[in-house]
């Protein structure tokens, strides 16, 4: 299969071009309700490039065909794809062992993949599990699943006024001894907080523990090495990383996945088959029970490819500046409220906010009328909400293609809403 083209790598040091890339990005270059669409949605979905786009129809158009069991060369060119993204993903993730890689859904599957294979194989009652507030529910709710049904604890982490965690108590709930497991996310989707994962991991690991990093707003948004993370399993989602729907990754530590149990019984996971019983496959297939998203890999990798020739240090520093052109330009409306850490060096592209007297349903409303895409809600963060005292905010989550335009434009939809509402 002809590789997609990809950017050549950026000159070290030299600052993303927004404006190079946009012509990438087929669906940007559209109007919405009479105006260019800006489109700040980028936690929730982020967009795909023609070099995405044509690693699947490339795929579709010369190469599909069932993995790992046909002996005819499509079988062959569609396994080595499979797998070749595979390793494209390990290596992105700073791991040379690409059996550590195991496609899922999604996040939301990887976690609760951990959650119940790993979760059900060794928690037990008295055991604590341990969160934060900041989680988005797919890093909540298959925990307290699990909890109910082996009588562990949920012990949480909290948020301070800046939207930052407070690590303080975590010496206190580790003491105990009784953590086994702490599910922390990398980047929250709500605040945009990048959050101290590697001293979380250093503490839980000296009590005992193993964890989980919610990566879904991490690695599309920052540079990831899960050695130096330390973590022992990582998961992310393809399609907040300019790939497709339906793929993400589970990254594990050899040793545990090896232990773990499977998660679905299928073709592909079994090694032999009798009546009663069978034998599992080895890694990474005792985890990917039946026929697997094998194009939203291929294309997850060429996503991958992309990111990389941009270069994720560069990315976070593109996100980070319209982060802070952003909120100084929130912080001259009157009646705005910020959330999250001022320091936009903490955060990544994300910028939660509320109005005085505008409900953020309004206010996505009012964008969009002009052409400008943002999220309302709880962004299935509702502890956050809780945490704050809010049901809701809007949120403008940027991304490597978003421009300091976009931004003002952004500013001068919330005037818009200040005259309606103000
Ligand atoms: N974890 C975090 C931190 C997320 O932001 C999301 C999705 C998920 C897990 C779940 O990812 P999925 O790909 O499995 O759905 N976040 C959002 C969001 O902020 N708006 O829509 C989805």
């Amino acid at each position: 299969m002809a590789s997609p083209v990809i950017p050549p790598p950026a000159p070290a040091g030299e600052r993303l071009d927004p404006e190079a890339v946009r012509g990438d990005f087929p669906v940007l270059h559209q109007e919405v309700n009479g105006r260019p669409l800006v489109y700040l949605d980028n936690a929730a979905t982020s967009q795909t490039p023609v070099q995405v786009l044509d690693a699947i129809s490339n795929y579709y158009r010369r190469d599909n065909a069932n993995v790992h069991r046909g002996l005819h060369e499509l079988s062959r060119r569609s396994t080595d794809a499979y797998e070749g993204a595979r390793a494209r993903v390990a290596r992105w993730l700073g791991t040379d062992d690409a059996a550590e890689i195991i496609w899922t859904r999604g996040a939301t599957e990887a976690i609760n993949l951990v959650a119940h294979s790993w979760g059900l194989a060794h928690l037990e009652e008295g055991d604590e599990i341990l969160l934060t507030e900041v989680e988005h529910h797919s890093n909540l709710v298959p925990w307290q699943m699990v909890a109910r049904r082996t009588g562990a604890r949920l012990r949480y982490l909290e948020l301070d006024e800046h939207g930052q965690l407070e690590l303080e108590p975590l010496a206190e709930i580790l003491s105990g001894g009784r953590v086994k497991i702490a599910a922390v996310s990398h980047v929250s989707n709500a605040l945009g907080t990048i959050n101290p994962v590697a001293e979380i991991v250093g503490q839980v690991h000296s009590a005992g523990g193993v964890v989980l990093v919610d990566g879904a707003q991490g690695a599309a948004h920052a540079p990831v090495n899960v050695a130096e993370l330390g973590a022992d399993f990582y998961v992310c989602s393809g399609h907040k990383m300019c790939g497709p729907t339906g793929i993400g990754v589970l990254w594990g530590r050899r040793e545990l996945l090896e232990e773990m149990p499977p998660y679905q019984g299928g073709g592909e996971m079994i090694d032999e088959v009798e009546r009663d019983h069978s034998t599992w496959a080895d890694l990474p297939h005792k985890f990917e029970a039946g026929t697997p998203n094998i194009a939203g890999a291929v294309a997850m990798a060429a996503a991958l490819e992309y990111l990389e020739a941009l270069g994720p240090e560069r990315i976070l520093a593109h996100e980070q500046h319209l982060v802070s052109r952003t909120l100084d330009a929130l912080r001259e409306i009157p009646g705005v409220r910020l959330f999250g850490p001022p320091d936009p060096a903490h955060r990544a592209g994300v910028v939660s906010f509320t109005m005085k007297g505008a409900h953020p349903h309004d206010i996505a409303t009012i964008l969009d009328s002009e052409g400008v895409a943002i999220r309302a809600g709880h962004h299935c963060a509702q502890l956050v909400m809780k945490r704050y005292g809010v049901s809701a905010t809007a949120r403008a989550s940027f991304y490597l293609y978003n421009t300091d335009q976009e931004v003002d434009r952004l500013v001068a939809g919330l005037a818009s809403v200040q005259e309606i509402f103000g």
